[in-house]
């Protein structure tokens, strides 16, 4: 018995350009470009271990973390794909130093993402993604550049992410519902299973690194007491952004990166990973914040800027951000 829709996400998107104007044929070759991405990095990472993509890049990434070799094949990937067809003006990555202008110059889309986020599971077997966040240029007609790409995440058009877990889904929102799709190694394509996709009511799982614990903030600890005496509850911390913030899509709950002490801008980055997912996230029902605002009303000043992120259930947003307190300045741990 199969449960297949029988719906590509090629024909989905056909499909909803006749009821979201949003969904242009630029747009569209852009989300089929990211999905065939998307099948090229899946090739790589269910072949891990037999390949030659192991290991350390030997280069630091713009945020001085550790580069792995098969960072720099996703973040090739997908670059090198979205090129092809030239339909965007600017584009920024997670492992890129500065924003890469379109060489053809004709596109009017700015598109960001993080190649493979959660890359230190890879070794582990343990899921990874990528995400990525769609936006139009500030400034039609001319080259595309840095501050087409410092945009607020309200003004994003679509965000989405893939998940290379069990299976393969890629999930994406152009500002009319959210839709997850599932890819049939048999028949090579990804097909809807998951129309108009919302987080279930009920409080599920809460996601936090509780390591951190001596490096956030009190107002934190006290939402985890909290949180831990509320019927139905357990905790669930994968590592991989992608992965936690999935099963809490479809579990209901809560994914906590704080500001501590050592990062006290929080560990996630604004433009690739809290925007695009904000974005799905209220789309799904749900919140995202910073603790402090809403996520998506954050006016970004720099490419790699980082932030805090909550984001899950509102009534588990909205409850943290009440109890978040500031930071204790004088713990170094
Ligand atoms: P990455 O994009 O370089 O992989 O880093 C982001 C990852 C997230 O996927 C994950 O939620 C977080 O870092 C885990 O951090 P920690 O190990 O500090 O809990
Ligand atoms: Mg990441």
């Amino acid at each position: 018995m199969t449960n297949l829709s029988f719906i590509t996400i090629e024909e989905h998107l056909i499909a909803q350009q006749q009821e979201n104007p949003v969904l242009t044929t630029d747009l569209v070759y852009i989300l089929n470009d990211l999905n065939l991405a998307a099948k090229v990095i899946r090739n790589e990472v269910i072949r891990f271990g037999l390949t030659e993509q192991q290991g350390r890049a030997g280069q630091e990434n713009a945020s001085g973390e550790d580069v792995q070799k098969l960072d720099v094949f996703a973040n090739d990937a997908v670059k090198n794909i979205l090129r092809k067809h030239g339909r965007f003006a600017v584009m920024g990555s997670e492992e890129e130093e500065d924003v890469v202008a379109c060489d053809e110059n004709n596109g009017e889309y700015v598109v960001l993402f993080d190649p493979l986020d959660g890359s230190s599971n890879i070794e582990v077997n343990v899921s990874v993604g990528t995400i990525f966040s769609i936006y139009k240029v500030a400034n039609p007609g001319q080259k595309g550049s840095l501050e087409d790409c410092l945009q607020p995440g309200s003004k994003q058009i679509a965000s989405g992410y893939v998940i290379y877990g069990s299976s393969v889904m890629m999930v994406y929102t152009a500002g009319n519902g959210v839709y997850g799709f599932t890819y049939d190694p048999s028949l090579g394509d990804f097909f809807l299973s998951h129309d108009r996709m919302t987080f279930p009511d009920k409080t599920k799982c809460y996601s936090i690194n509780e390591c951190n614990w001596t490096r956030m903030d009190q107002g934190l600890r006290d939402y985890i007491d909290w949180i831990r005496e509320q019927p139905g509850v357990t905790a669930r911390y994968v590592g991989s952004l992608v992965a936690d913030f999935h099963r809490n899509l479809l579990r209901g709950g809560i994914y906590v990166y704080p500001a501590t002490t050592n990062c006290p801008n929080g560990k996630l980055r604004l433009l690739y990973e809290a925007n695009p997912l904000a974005f799905i996230a209220e789309q799904a029902g749900g919140s995202a914040s910073n603790g402090d605002m809403r996520i998506m009303d954050i006016k970004p000043t720099e490419l790699h800027e980082k932030c805090a992120l909550y984001i899950g259930n509102k009534n588990l947003v909205r409850k943290a951000e009440e109890l978040k307190q500031p930071l204790p300045g004088l713990v170094h741990l």
